[in-house]
């Protein structure tokens, strides 16, 4: 009992540490467009102090993917970084660059959910 305790804390401690994370920002710009789709280059910034090894980004929503790059699929609109990212992470001060094409005229909406340095 108290050792399910302990765990549930942990895993509330972990929750709060991802949701507070801000380490990561998200940009986009659109870099083609033509019937009815759109190109989009997404920089991730990492502006935070340490190493990033991994993150996930969701597409939240306005994600008609028809092709990505750059990123790898984790699950369902769920990306993380690609393998070679992965290797040595991203690197505080630097950023990393992902492109899509939707079959939309707007930007799709990315959330991150995890990170691990
Ligand atoms: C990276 O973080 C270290 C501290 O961990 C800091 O000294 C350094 O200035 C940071 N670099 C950049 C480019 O933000
Ligand atoms: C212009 C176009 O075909 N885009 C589609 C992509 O996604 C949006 C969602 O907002 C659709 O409304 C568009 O029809």
């Amino acid at each position: 009992m108290f050792k399910t305790l302990i765990s549930l804390t942990i895993i509330f401690a972990l929750f709060s540490l991802v949701f507070c994370d801000t380490s990561l920002s998200i940009s986009q710009i659109q870099t083609s467009g033509w019937e009815g789709h759109t190109g989009w280059d997404v920089t991730i910034m990492n502006n935070g102090d340490k190493t990033i090894m991994d993150a996930t980004i969701v597409a939240e929503s306005n994600f008609f993917v028809e092709k990505i790059w750059s990123m790898d699929l984790l699950s369902e609109n769920k990306y993380h970084f690609p393998e070679f990212l992965i290797q040595n992470g991203l690197k505080n001060g630097t950023k990393h660059t992902f492109g899509y094409i939707n079959k939309s005229g707007t930007p799709a909406i990315f959330n991150v959910l995890d990170v691990k340095y």
